[in-house]
This record gives structure tokens, sequence and C-alpha cells, in this order.
């Protein structure tokens, strides 16, 4: 769902039509009226034409055209209001719990923290990087036929362990570990140029990722999602203090929503990406000293297994991680 599939972009090219075709009409009308009544031009005296300033033209004017003048307008205004309206209306329905993938975004100062309330195991396209990671109890099977792959990394809860690939069999076969879903588990794999070439992970219900370790918010395609967002303070040593405005913006998808101090509920946000790929999450609310700083970055991935409708087969573009403040 890159901006131009998004219902904004719709919403946009419609008014800015309209716009632009109004303001003809408008403009051009107006510098008809200014040359044909400027000073030093004899005015048209004929019955027709005959304007008395302070009186309206009762003999001469048209019934039709000034209907027109208020209809038209009227029908155009409502029509806009009416499309702005649905494309809220779509932006802002928010589907059942069941029905959606559930993440908790925490706003602090300055960086965003992402705490995933349902697990997700994703993986990289296979097609894409002829690399398939396969791992089933204490069966770990990197298949790399194809690839330049050379280096294995399987981390589990932040530790981890380097297996070299067989170059011949193009495989890695590792037996070392019993796949546990509680824990987090990244495979990542290499070529020789330490380039990541193919990522699998598994995130287990509890994970908190956050942008201040550089991490990014994953979130898999075709599935409407649903963040909750609060703002929070780091600690709760000083009870004054429950944190300030931010606003999560996505601005690739023209979607926003602010973060309240002291909002119990929260407030909620939710989409359906179809594209994977990497995208840009920024702070839309001053928020402090380093609120140019409260940038980060949302991934879009396939489920294990699965792969985006709307797939380019690339999913990592860089779209750097300091984009500056808006
Ligand atoms: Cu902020």
């Amino acid at each position: 769902m890159p901006a131009e599939d998004t219902v904004f972009n719709v919403v946009y090219d419609k008014y800015m039509f309209w716009s632009i075709l109004v303001g003809i009409f408008t403009f051009g009308w107006m510098f008809i009226a200014m040359l044909r009544y400027r000073d030093g031009v004899e005015p048209d005296t004929t019955e027709k034409y005959k304007i008395e300033v302070g009186s309206f033209p009762v003999d001469s004017h048209n019934t039709k055209l000034e209907v027109a003048f208020y209809v038209l307008p009227t029908i155009l205004v409502v029509w806009l209001t009416m499309i702005a309206l649905a494309s809220n209306y779509s932006a802002w329905t928010i589907p059942n719990d069941e029905d959606t993938f559930n993440v908790d975004v925490i706003g602090k100062q300055w960086f965003w923290e992402f705490h995933y309330l349902e697990e997700l195991t994703w993986e990289d396209d296979p097609n894409a990087t002829n690399i398939d990671v396969d791992w089933s109890a204490t069966n770990l099977i990197v298949d790399t036929s194809g690839s330049e792959a050379t280096n294995v990394t399987v981390e589990i809860d932040g530790v981890k362990f380097d297996y070299a690939i067989d170059i011949v069999a193009e495989m890695a076969s590792i037996s070392d570990f019993y796949l546990d879903t509680n824990l987090h588990n990244v495979i990542t794999v290499y070529d020789a140029n330490d380039v990541l070439l193919h990522t699998w992970e598994h995130l287990p219900v509890g994970t908190i990722l956050s942008t201040a370790g550089g991490q990014h918010l994953i979130i898999p395609c075709d599935e409407s999602s649903t963040l909750d967002l609060y703002s929070r303070p780091h600690d709760n040593s000083n009870p004054a203090y429950v944190g300030v405005q931010h606003s999560f913006w996505l601005p690739e998808w023209g979607v926003k929503e602010d973060l309240v101090p002291g909002l119990e509920a929260g407030t909620v946000m939710t989409f359906m990406p179809d594209d994977a790929g990497t995208f840009p999450i920024r702070c839309a609310e001053y928020c402090g000293l380093y609120h140019s700083k409260m940038v980060g970055n949302i991934d879009i991935v396939a489920r294990d297994g699965a792969s985006c409708a709307a797939d380019s087969g690339i999913k990592k573009m860089d779209t750097g991680s300091d984009g500056g403040g808006y």
C-alpha cells in the first residue's frame, strides 16, 4: 500500500482537478471583468449591459444563469465533502481484535517502542533471494542453492551463533537448537562480504522492539493491522510526568494518529498494507529537544510460507534511518 494506492491519493487527485478547473473559470472571469470595466473604457450603455452602481440589474438579468451559480457550486461542494468523509470513514473504521494483527506502539522521549500482542513468523521471499529457511523442532535447514550465501547466524533472544554454509551442498543443516516459539528467533544469511541476503524471524507474544536500538516495526502484509498508541514516560520515578504528546505518522500511506499522555485507553490506527518493503515512521507532533530524531522504519513482510499480493520481490529498500523532523 504505497501512497498511490491509498484512498487519500484518490481524494487528492479529485480535489486538485476541480480546484484547477474552478480556478481557471474564476480567475478567467475576473480578468475579463477587469479588462472590460477598467478606467478609461467607455461603458456599454445599451439597455442590455447598463449597470447602475448600487442597484441590481432587474431588467437585464438571467435567472437560469443565476440559479446555476448557486446550484452547481453547491453540488460540487457536497460531492467533495462526501468523498472526503468516505476516505475518513475507511481510515477510521476499526476492525475487531480477532480480525486484525495487534501491536501496541509506545511513544517515549524520543523513540518508539513496539509491543507485540500476537506472534509473527515471517521470511523474505525465497523466490527473490534463492534462500529458504525451514526450522521444525531440532532440524534447522537453510537451503541456499542458487545464491551466493556463505554464512548463517542463528540468534535466540539476542544470543548469536554463527555457522558456515556447505558451499558444495549449498545448504546448512543445524541440529543444535530446539525451536522454542516462546523465544525471539532470528535467522540471517550472509554472503562472503557480510551482505545480508535473507532473513527468517519468529517474534513471540510479548516481544518488544525499539527504534532506540535501531529496530524496525514489523507488520505482515495483506492483513488488517491495528496499532494501539500510547504516550508514556521512561519510568515511573516522577509521578508528575506522564509523557508528552507525540504523533505516529506513516507518511507513505497518509495515516497519522496522536499519542496522548495520560489517556489510559490510548488511540488507534488501522491499515492494511499489501506491498512488502521498508517505509518511514515519523513523529509529527513537536515533543521536545530531540523530536527530529524520533524517526523509525516499518517493514512490511510476508508470513513464513506466504507471499504478498502486490509483492515486487524486493523487501529491503533503504530509506535511511535519519530523515529529519517534520
Ligand atoms: Cu515525538
